[in-house]
This record gives C-alpha cells, structure tokens and sequence, in this order.
C-alpha cells in the first residue's frame, strides 16, 4: 500500500480522536515516500500501556514507525508513538558533553566532563560520606540502565539515595499493592479487558494517557451493550464519555465513596463470602485483625446518604455504581494519579483491591484490580529491579536484614555492604539539595525542574553554588539544563538496546535501530564509565554489555517470586514481550497471579485454588481505611480546588512532543480549564487570561470554559515549559509512599 506522509498524519490523527471516543480504527501504516529497507523491534517512547512499534530504517536514519503486530498493541498506535521520529533528529539535541563555566554551559569532551563529575563526587563521599551523594533516575531509564545505578550506588558506594520520578507516580500503588496483597505489581493481565463485563475506571483519563488500552476498553463495549463503564473522575474527561455512569464528586473524598460503595455491597448481600471467608483477612487501619462484623461496624460510617453530604454523590448513585460493580460477571478496575497523587494515596489504592476481595472479582479472567502503570519502565526498571530509596531488586526491603544478607550473598558482597537505613525519598532529597545537606546528585532521564511539585524551593538549591549536578539529556531545551553544572549527550530511545516493562508486567526489548547521534552514548554506558572512574570494585559492576546486566537480574530475580530466569535475551528478540513471572525459558509467562495452576509460585498440588503467597497467612488484606480530606482543603482565601494533568498529545514536560509540528500545534500551550457556572460568575469568557494563585505564586492562563471541570474545580495541563503550574503546587505527601498531592490544591482565580 503506497500512503504520502498526510495521510498516514490523517489516519493517526483520526485514530488518536476516535481512541478517544471508542470507534474501531485501521491499522496504522506508515509513508511510502520514505520506504524502509528494514523493521527493527522495539517499543514505543511513552506511555505505560507499551505498546510495541516497529521501528524503519533507511540509510541508517528512523524514517518512520509502525505498531508491531505481535504485541498486546496488535499494531495500533497512537499518535504520539506514530510521530516519533522526528524527535530523534530534532535540532535540539545535545550531541557533546558541556561544563558550566562562569554560569554557561561550554563544550567539553568526554574526558574532561566525566573527570570532573568523578571529582565531585568522590570529594562530596570522602568529605560527607554517602549520604551526601544521590542518583535521580526515571520510569523511563531502561531497566538494566536503574539496575546498575542502583546497584552502584547501593553495592559500590554504601549509598541508598536512590530515587526518581517513580516516586511522583507509582510509589502509592507499590504501597497499595505491597499492603494488601504482600506483593508489588498487577495480578492480571490486558486480556482482562476482553473477558470483563463492568470497568470501574477511577482517578485515570485512560483515552488521554493510556490510549490504545481505552481502544480496547472501548471496543469491548461496543462489541457486547451490556458491558458496563463506570468512570469516577471530578471532571468529565473524554474517558468519562462512554460512561454508563460518571460519578463527579468533590475532589479527594474518593475515599468515602469506595467505602459507601463496600457498604452497598454488603447491605445488598453481594459480598462473596466464600471467597473472604478463606483468603482475606480484615485489618484496621492500627493493623489490628479482626473480623467481618467489625468491617461492618467501620462500614456504619458510609452509608449513601452519609457519603452524599460529604461528597456531592447522590446516594442513589453510589447505590448503582456499587450493584453494577459486584453484580457484573466480571469487574476490572483501573486506576491512575487521580488515586495515587495524593496524601492518601496508599489508602485508596487499598479500597480499590477491597472492593474485588471482597466481591471476588479477582482472580478471574476479566476480574482484577488494575493499577495503570504512567511510564514506560516505571514497573519495569524501577518497581521491579528495586530502584527507589527503601527497595532492593525483585520486591526486597533495605529495612530488613534478611533481604539485604541475601541479596548481599547474591552479589557476592561482604556482609554489611548495603547499608541498613533506607534513603531520602524523592522530597526528602531534593530539600536535603536545597539545604546543602546533598551535595552531589547525577540525574538521569527526568526533568526535575519542571516536574516537581512546588518546583520554586528545589530550584533554590539547584542553583546553590556548593551543590553539584550532573544530568544525562538528549534535549537542550530541558529545563533542567539550566541549572545542572555538567551536561550529558545521553543517546535516545532507538539509539540503544534494553527492556522496558509495562503495566501488565510485559517486559519487551527494544533493540537498537541506529547508531547513537555525534557523541551520544547510552545512559548505561554512560554509567559504567561512572562507576569505573569511581574506582567500584569491578567485581561488583562485572558488566560491558547490556545484555551483561540483564542476565545478572535474571539470576538475582530466579530466587525470589518475580523470576525472570525464562526470559532470555534470545527469546525476547523473537517474541514481542513475556509477562513475568517466567522461571523457565519454555515457561509461557503468567497473565493471572496468585491463582494455582496459572501462578508458577503455587506448587500445582497446593490445596486452596488461591494463594496470595505476598502475606504470611497466604490471605488478601481487605483494610479499613478511614476518609481524610486533601492536604490543602478549599478555604475563604482559597476557595476552589485546582488540579493538574495531561493532554493526550503531550508528554510530560514537553521536551519531546513539542518537536513534533502536528502535537505541538493541537496543544501549543497550556491553559486552564473553567466550569461554565464558574466563569459566568467571575465574568470570565472563553479565551479570556485568568490570574491563579495559590499559597506558593500566582500565574495566568487563558481560559477554557467548559463543563470538563466540576463548578469549583479547575485545571491546568502541566507540558508547558512557559507555563510551569509546578510553581503553584503543594508538595505535601503520603506518609506512606512519600508520593505528592499533586492531584488537590486551593486557589482563588480572577480574571485578568
Ligand atoms: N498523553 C499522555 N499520556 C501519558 C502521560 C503524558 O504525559 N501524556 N504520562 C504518563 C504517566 S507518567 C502517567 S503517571 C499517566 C497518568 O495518567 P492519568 O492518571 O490518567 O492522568 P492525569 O491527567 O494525571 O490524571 C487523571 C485524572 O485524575 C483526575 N482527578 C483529579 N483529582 C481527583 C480525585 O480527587 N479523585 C479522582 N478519582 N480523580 C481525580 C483528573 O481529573 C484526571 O482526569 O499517564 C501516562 N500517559
Ligand atoms: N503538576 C504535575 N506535575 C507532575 C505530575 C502531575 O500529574 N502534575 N505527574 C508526575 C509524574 S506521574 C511523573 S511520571 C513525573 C514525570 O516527570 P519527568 O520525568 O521530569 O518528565 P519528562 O518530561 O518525562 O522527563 C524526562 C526527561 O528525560 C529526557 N529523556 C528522554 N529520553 C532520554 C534518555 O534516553 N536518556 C536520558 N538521560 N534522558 C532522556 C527527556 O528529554 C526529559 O527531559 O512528573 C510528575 N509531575
Ligand atoms: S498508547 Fe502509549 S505506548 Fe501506545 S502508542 Fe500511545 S503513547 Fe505509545
Ligand atoms: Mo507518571
């Protein structure tokens, strides 16, 4: 098929809308003016739904992508991953090493750029031991590349201060998985999505951020009229549009609903006794076991006409979105950072899972609690190889020192290596850089400056005189450029190979499709220089390939219930992405977890046809987790709520999208969006500057009026690098996972 460049944009812009809106859509095809003379197999830059791509070379240039047609994706892209390849050849990359000097970046070579970052590094461990080193990484950095990292800094350098935007992200779900099920990580799988028949999608705007799944989720529904969407999101996203029913509430008392929600279930006689009699036990919120009866007792606090004043719901809603959810054969869940960026994050997270254990609806094909995982390696690379401040690789705590002894013997260190206190997580951290107390840090595929709640405070200390900043970028125009002190040429997506793991647990590889630009190397590579130059025994960094890092994993996974040992490097090359956990290399890959005959954990003879072998007693934790409101509650000085989020042809903060014409154009530049009752009360017009200040600055954006935005709600897409609303936001956290509310502020707008 011979197709010019317009209209492969047209079909992908037509796929990207009808994505949107549910409509089946034709493969995507790719510019016959630019005929590959091969297809490499790799995956696409974004998002976590990792959708596999082909990627086409001629004359050893990406001349364009394709959706691989062997991967869960079946050839679909968005069109964001269809419009990759001019990011690679934007004329913004950086293609050699800089140094500051005298307050501006100047070309340096490789020698003298990695001499010096050696040099402040080794200075700030000699004179503030290491603690007062850090490594910043990414959901996005390959998964050998966090591996490494975080074994040089944990085995090389006794240093825990390993952390990255996952913590911004995945860290509530990590918790809200860890505590119910002992367990990190999704239990099912995307074929869920064909089998279910309710899909309760909270606090996610999946036809925005998760595309091609929404495709699906869409398809399903137009397939069978009797499948059933819920969609409980403050705005009425274009995700909300094919609801059977959207819940609008006031922001952050989520919590109270999915508790009104159990209570429904229970009152209706709709909980699955059997299931919770055998495999769940009831824990309060002081970690207390108790039994059914008491859950009621918590439940009290709940009921649909209680819930309703607190949370603008009308009780008959949350009475039908509660029969709809466990009265359907098959539930699947989803859910984002409308859960997980908030001070509660953990604990929503937990009554999401409440609700499948205490139903059932788990286990099942088109039953599971499915946590939609932001990044394309935030599972892969970070959650699963240990890569945060308090883990260790394959699900392992530095605070126990049985998991540190045997991962010290794995690794082959002297006992004591690791060190015993977990780090700085990532807020922690960057104030510890503000106060001098971190004196050198190596970021690595993230944007701090941009993507970090509050960002005002850290830019102080990124800017301080003493403190040292090394940071790996492709893109000139990253905001964190402006401050770090030695500048990077990291080698970009189809210029290197590894893995990247998405949210159902699919590790994919990507292989390498050209040569890496002027002087880029890979991030990996980058590091193995680093560790080298820091003197790290080699024993303990024995790695020259990519390849080298990813068999060790492999071992070190073998022992424990992640086990990568089956998915090998020549296996991944032929199959388009296996699903851990895998032991054995003829193992086919596990879509349902904690089910016998399906999870390799459970021997095959086990008694109980469920195991959740995460807990001790092999039994789910269904937790009582009270309703607390917002950091920040709207106030008379600050009367609504403001949130931030995404666009779907936008990334994060811009540095790649905003190199491609078609995305930049659609989305130039952030806004604000406005309730039509809020703006005709404020006299604000569509297209009018509106003025927003919070307790932390003021800044002013044009107005979308619409009815997106509940009345007393607004928000602002976060991609603008001109427009950066991180300046407005709390950095309040979660107790438990350390992750921000960025989710729930209070502002007061005017017009301009
Ligand atoms: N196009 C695009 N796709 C992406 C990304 C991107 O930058 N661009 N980034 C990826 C990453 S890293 C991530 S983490 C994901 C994020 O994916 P999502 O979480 O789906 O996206 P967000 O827009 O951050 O927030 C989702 C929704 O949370 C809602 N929300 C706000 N407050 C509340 C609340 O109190 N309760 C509930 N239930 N909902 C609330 C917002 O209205 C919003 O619609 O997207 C991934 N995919
Ligand atoms: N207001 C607000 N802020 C948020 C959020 C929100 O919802 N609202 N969401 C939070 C979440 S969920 C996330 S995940 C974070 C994301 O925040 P960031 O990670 O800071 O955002 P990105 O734009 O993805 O940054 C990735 C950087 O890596 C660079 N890069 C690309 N490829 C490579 C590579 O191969 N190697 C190297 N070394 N660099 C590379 C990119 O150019 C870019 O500068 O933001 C958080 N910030
Ligand atoms: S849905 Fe996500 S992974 Fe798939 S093509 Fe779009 S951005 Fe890439
Ligand atoms: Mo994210």
């Amino acid at each position: 098929m011979k197709v010019t460049r317009r209209e492969v944009l047209k079909t992908a812009a037509a796929a990207s809308a009808m994505a949107a809106i549910g409509t089946p859509l034709a493969q995507m095809a790719h510019a016959a003016d630019n005929e590959p003379e091969k297809w490499v197999k790799s995956v696409c830059r974004f998002c976590g739904t990792g959708c596999g791509v082909m990627v086409g070379i001629k004359g050893g240039k990406v001349v364009t992508v394709k959706g691989d047609p062997n991967n869960h994706n079946a050839g679909f892209l968005c069109l964001k991953g269809a419009l990759m390849p001019p990011i690679v050849y934007s004329k913004d990359r950086v293609t050699k090493p800089y140094i500051r000097k005298n307050g501006k970046l100047e070309p340096a070579t490789w020698d003298e750029a990695m001499s010096l970052v050696t040099r402040k590094f080794k200075k700030s461990l000699k004179e503030h031991g290491p603690t007062s080193i850090a490594y910043y990484g990414s959901g996005q950095a390959l998964t050998e590349e966090t591996y490494l990292a975080s074994k040089i800094w944990k085995a090389g350098f006794g240093s825990n201060n390993v952390e990255g935007n996952p913590r911004l992200c995945m860290a509530s779900a990590v918790g809200g998985y860890v505590t119910t099920f002992g367990k990190d990580e999704p239990c099912g799988s995307y074929d869920d999505i064909d089998a279910a028949t309710c899909f309760f999608i909270i606090g996610s705007n999946m036809s925005e951020c998760h595309p091609i799944l929404f495709k699906r989720v869409a398809a399903r529904k137009q397939a069978d009229p009797n499948v059933k969407v819920i969609v409980v999101d403050p705005r009425k996203t274009n995700t909300a549009r094919i609801a059977d029913e959207h819940v609008s509430f006031k922001p952050g008392t989520d919590l109270a609903i999915l508790n009104s929600m159990a209570y429904v279930m229970i009152q209706e006689e709709l909980d699955n006794q059997r299931f919770h009699n055998k495999y769940v036990t009831f824990m309060t919120n002081e970690k207390k076991k108790v039994d059914f009866e008491a859950y009621m007792e918590f439940l009290e606090d709940y009921t649909p006409e209680k819930v309703e004043v607190l949370s603008g719901v009308s009780a008959d809603q949350i009475r039908r979105i509660a029969l709809m959810f466990a009265e359907a054969s098959a539930t699947t869940s989803f859910w984002c950072m409308g859960l997980n960026q908030r001070i509660r994050g953990v604990w929503a997270n937990n009554l999401v899972s409440n609700l499948h254990l205490l139903t059932g609806h788990i286990g099942k094909t088109g039953a599971t609690p499915f946590s939609l995982t932001g990044q394309p390696n935030a599972c892969g690379g970070v959650r699963d190889t240990g890569g945060l401040c308090h883990l260790l690789p394959a699900g392992r705590l530095i605070k126990k020192p049985e998991h540190r002894a045997k991962l010290e013997e794995q690794w082959g260190l002297k006992p004591g290596t690791i060190a015993p206190k977990p780090g700085l997580h990532t807020i922690a951290l960057w104030n510890a850089f503000s106060e001098g107390k971190v004196k050198a840090m190596f970021v690595l595929c993230t944007n701090p400056a941009h993507s970090l709640p509050n960002v005002n405070i850290y830019e102080e200390g990124m800017k301080r005189k003493d403190n040292f900043m090394v940071l790996s970028e492709p893109f000139m125009d990253a905001e964190t450029v402006k401050y770090c002190d030695v500048l990077l040429p990291s080698a970009f997506w189809c210029e290197k190979r590894g893995t990247y793991g998405c949210s159902e647990r699919r590790y994919s590889l990507l292989m390498q499709s050209v040569e890496p630009m002027g002087e880029c190397r890979p991030d990996l590579d980058i590091l193995l220089d680093f560790a080298k130059r820091m003197d790290v025994d080699p024993k303990v960094i024995p790695f020259n390939t990519v390849d080298d890092v990813w068999n060790e994993w492999r071992e070190v996974s073998s022992v424990t219930p992640y086990n990568f040992m089956g998915i090998t490097r020549a296996r991944m090359e032929k199959a388009s992405g296996i699903l851990w956990p895998c032991p054995t290399e003829d193992h086919p890959g596990t879509k349902i977890r904690y089910v016998r005959g399906q999870d390799p954990n459970i021997p095959k003879d086990y008694k109980n046809k469920y195991h959740f072998y995460g807990k001790k007693d092999g039994r789910a934790v269904i937790w009582f987790r009270p309703y607390k409101g917002a950091a920040e509650e709207p106030d008379a000085e600050y009367p609504m709520v403001l949130t931030t989020g995404r666009v779907i042809d936008h990334w994060h903060t811009g540095t790649m999208t905003m190199k491609v014409p078609e995305l930049r154009r659609s989305f130039p530049k952030a806004y604000v969006e406005v309730n039509v009752e809020d703006a005709k009360a404020k006299g604000i017009r569509n297209g009018d500057d509106v003025v927003l200040e919070t307790r932390r600055d003021t800044m002013t954006f044009q107005a979308r009026v619409s009815d997106v935005c509940r009345p007393g709600l607004v928000f602002v897409p976060w991609y603008d690098a001109n427009l950066m609303i991180n300046k407005l936001t709390l950095n309040a956290f979660d107790k438990g996972s350390k992750q921000p509310e960025y989710k729930i502020c209070a502002v007061r707008i005017k017009k301009a």
